[in-house]
């Protein structure tokens, strides 16, 4: 049978095949005349990118389509990957990459005279994360949709995403970040899957005629949630999964209530109260966020989403959900949706009225929990008394999901009344807590850490009674990162050079990049590798120039510190050992020394007062060495401003030098880490999170180690001294006598006084001080190394030969083996056909 009679004989309204087949330059002018409205006149690249973006999403919408109904209507598995974040970036490459679709797309920008490098420079990023958390779902999503794994993300649509980051005399100076502010094309809404949220209210309690209690919660502030859909595209395999953001609005009866009541401005008001909830993304990264609206924010999506999911459940199976947990899998991005775990448990009580142990089987055998950090600011403990106010019926369920494993742990560890106290779901003391981390253990089948040493710190640290109790609950699934994005997309000359060298089954097989290394000692490769390093360099050398005015030079050796400015991470060390480089140069210790150029990027949290001291720091010590002429040949110094994802896709193809220098046992992974290694930068490192992984797989003759021990900490941090390390250390003596002198703050004195108190702390927890001499022995053999060009290429080559592992695609096998167990789609005939 041909495939026309075929279609027709379906009577499939519209095929994919005809969008599919018609030609992209055609439909590309049918959105930027018809759908836009535009003519030549105003052929800006704005309005090029979004008939661009029209013109690709046409094509992933008839995909996402055949994936979804395959989704739905197998009878498979599926996971919902629930997370407060998801940093997507820019999403017109990634279709272009994924669709294989740049030879039509280039030709048809030709008719605009455009070039798709200008175009896509029009889109705003999608910044709905704050950093590593928020990208590693991301990542996922295409690792999930690459391996056509049905797994579907859900979020919020917040108005504003990460706030804007700019520099006023070195300060850091926040904007709002109104990403939607033109539209957003790849989104899709679909108002009629809204789902209802309740919020406030109370609990009546009432007896059916059979003598059963039921509670109600009434008297309820009712949210409505819109979702709207953002297609996934997997790596040219058919598959587009989706990304489901919920956007909070007024419901109806509400505006009408008030309303009749004569209270127009009143209702209006409430409109914007429930449009606030998906108004902004809170920017606390790893710190306390405490705020009430952040809660209504967490709960608001875990309800959304599992009454979205239980809806169509009852649609196909009716109210049996005996099988639920055969088919659904719910994976929570760290605590931040824990509240699902009693949220399910209400719906299934209360909506379905199934008895509590049935209730809870289904709950605890369907929600998993990824811990992503020890930092305990960052461990989210929400007080009891706002639960009451807020989601009065979830801290009912809560009380008695508490009690039940309270009894659990009476048995196994009998009249030991402190382990009750510490296990406990509810922290005691003058203001009660919720502690939403147990919440999650208690309410999961599996519990995972983020890196080998981060779940060891887990298992036999911060969660070793829950690990006592269920030893089996516990296991690791180290992070990963999409080679699409992070080498394909954002280095396509290094992609190119290693196609030529290996082919290119790396993109979807990461593991097969280990083939490069039989290469590392090619001197023809080293030559070709070396000029993509510079290549990929001078357009670094392009983006700090026009951002920031400093001049770097792409034959200088390329430091680079990019993340979220946190005193754990250790910026001020970076900074320290910058004052280093420039005392040698003022003193005239220019024997053996490499020139170089450091970046910094990264945003502070609003409120975090030493991370936007440091942010300060940085920049008047970069002012200080970029305009002294002395240090010109030797030393460069820039903060590059609004450091997001799009800008880490020129930064990581150009560095020679990643820093992760956290203090050993803080950092639960890194995920940057692996960007700068795929792209053949070598790490200067602390044996932290995923760095041990990372030095593993390249050996240490290929990585700059570095500080303390994770064994040694209790040790060090009992008798530390950093003053007498100070007084030891000559190099570090002159540092501090330097920064201490007001050399950088000449006209502010003391404004860096609280960063020079905290390395001269005995109770400084990030052990600056500890770190710095063997931190600038490091960075003196990576200098020396870097002189021998041909050696450092080498080591360059084996890093990115030995960054297999740490692909997100073998990230997400584990997870899919060891948690999910989801079958990969694979479209039937007829399925097929109507996709093809
Ligand atoms: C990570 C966070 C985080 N861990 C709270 N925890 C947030 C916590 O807005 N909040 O309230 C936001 C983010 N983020 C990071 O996760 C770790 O620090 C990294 O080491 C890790 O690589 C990343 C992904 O696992």
């Amino acid at each position: 049978m041909n495939k026309k009679t075929n279609l027709a004989k379906k009577k499939t309204p519209i095929s994919a095949s005809v969008i599919e087949n018609s030609d992209l330059s055609e439909d590309l002018y049918r959105h930027f005349y018809y759908t836009l409205g535009r003519d030549q006149v105003n052929k800006s690249q704005r309005y090029l990118y979004q008939a661009l973006a029209l013109t690709i999403r046409d094509r992933l919408v008839a995909k996402c389509r055949a994936t979804n109904q395959h989704r739905e209507t197998t009878p498979h598995k599926q996971v919902a990957y629930l997370s407060l974040e998801f940093l997507m970036g820019r999403a017109l490459n990634n279709a272009i990459l994924n669709l294989d679709l740049a030879p039509q797309v280039t030709q048809a920008l030709t008719h605009y005279g455009s070039e798709l490098e200008q175009v896509a420079a029009a889109e705003h990023d999608a910044g709905l994360g704050n950093g590593g958390l928020g990208r590693l779902a991301a990542c996922f999503l295409d690792s999930c949709a690459t391996l056509k794994l049905p797994v579907v993300g859900y979020g919020l649509r917040y108005e504003y995403g990460m706030f804007n980051q700019s520099l006023e005399q070195g300060r850091q100076i926040e904007q709002p970040d109104h990403w939607l502010h033109e539209g957003h094309p790849w989104e899709i809404a679909a108002p009629e899957q809204s789902q209802r949220v309740k919020f406030f209210g109370h609990v009546e309690v009432y007896k059916d005629k059979n003598g059963r209690e039921h509670r109600v919660w009434v008297n309820t502030q009712d949210v409505l949630a819109v979702p709207y859909d953002v297609p996934i595209p997997g790596y040219r395999n058919d598959v587009v999964n989706r990304l489901r953001l919920w956007k909070s609005e007024a419901t109806e009866e509400f505006d009408l209530s008030e309303f009749n009541a004569g209270s127009y401005p009143e209702a209006v008001a409430k409109k914007n109260q429930a449009e606030q909830i998906t108004m902004v993304l809170y920017p606390n990264d790893a710190s306390e966020n405490g705020k009430e609206l952040r809660l209504r924010q967490q709960y608001f999506l875990s309800s959304a989403t599992l009454q979205d999911i239980i809806a169509k459940w009852v649609k196909q199976y009716g109210e049996d959900f005996h099988n639920f947990p055969k088919f659904h899998v719910f994976q929570l991005n760290d605590t931040h949706p824990s509240i699902a775990v009693a949220e399910l448990m209400r719906i299934l009580l209360d909506d379905y009225q199934l008895d509590w142990d049935k209730a809870w089987q289904i709950t605890s055998s369907t929600m998993a929990y990824t811990n992503h950090t020890l930092l305990p600011e960052a461990l989210e403990k929400w007080p009891v008394r706002l639960f009451e106010r807020l989601l009065p019926r979830l801290l009912e369920i809560i009380y008695e999901i508490n009690a039940r494993f309270l009894q659990q742990v009476a048995t196994c560890w009998p009249g030991d009344t402190q382990k009750q106290r510490d296990m406990s779901l509810i922290e005691e003391g003058p203001e009660p807590k919720v502690r939403m981390a147990y919440l999650a253990i208690v309410g999961s089948y599996s519990v995972n850490g983020v890196a080998a040493l981060h779940t060891e710190l887990l298992t036999n640290g911060l969660f070793k009674d829950f690990y006592a109790l269920w030893p089996e609950r516990f296991n690791n699934k180290t992070n990963g990162v999409t080679p699409r994005r992070w080498l394909s997309h954002c280095n396509p000359k290094l992609a190119n050079l290693i196609n030529q060298q290996i082919g290119d089954e790396w993109v979807s097989d990461f593991s097969k990049v280990n083939a490069l290394r039989a290469k590392f000692d090619n001197k023809s490769l080293h030559k070709q590798w070396q000029q993509v390093k510079l290549d990929n360099k001078q357009a670094l050398v392009d983006l700090v120039k026009r951002e920031t005015g400093v001049e770097f030079d792409a034959t200088m050796l390329f430091d680079v510190q990019v993340k979220r400015i946190h005193e754990y991470k250790r910026q001020l060390l970076n900074i320290l050992h910058v004052i280093h480089l420039y005392e040698r140069i003022r003193e005239g210790e220019l024997e053996g020394f490499t020139p170089r150029c450091v970046l910094f990027g990264g945003k502070a949290a609003p409120g975090y007062f030493m991370a936007k001291l440091t942010i300060r720091l940085i920049n008047h010590v970069a002012d200080a060495i970029n305009n002294d002429p002395v240090a010109k040949p030797y030393l460069r110094v820039a903060f590059l401003p609004n450091y997001n994802v799009t800008a880490m896709e020129t930064i990581c193809p150009a560095t020679d030098l990643s820093e992760q220098i956290s203090t050993t046992g803080k950092e639960a992974s890194g995920t940057g880490n692996m960007k700068f290694m795929m792209n053949g930068a070598l790490t200067i490192g602390t044996l932290d999170g995923a760095n041990i992984e990372i030095s593993e797989a390249v050996g240490l003759d290929n990585f700059f180690l570095f500080g303390a021990k994770a064994e040694q900490l209790t040790q060090i941090r009992e008798h530390y001294n950093p003053n007498e390390i100070i007084a030891n250390s000559p190099n570090l003596s002159r540092v501090m006598g330097l920064l201490e002198s007001g050399h950088f703050n000449l006209f502010d004195p003391d404004l860096f006084q609280p960063l020079i108190n905290s390395i001269r702390d005995n109770h400084d927890q990030w052990l600056t001080a500890y770190d710095f001499d063997s931190y600038v022995k490091a960075q003196e053999d990576a200098a020396a190394l870097y002189q021998d060009q041909s050696a450092w290429t080498q080591k360059s080559i084996l890093n990115t030969a030995a960054s297999g592992m740490f692909s997100s695609d073998r990230t997400i096998s584990q997870y899919n083996n060891d948690i999910w167990q989801v079958q990969a789609i694979e479209f039937n005939k007829a399925q097929g056909e109507r996709n093809a």
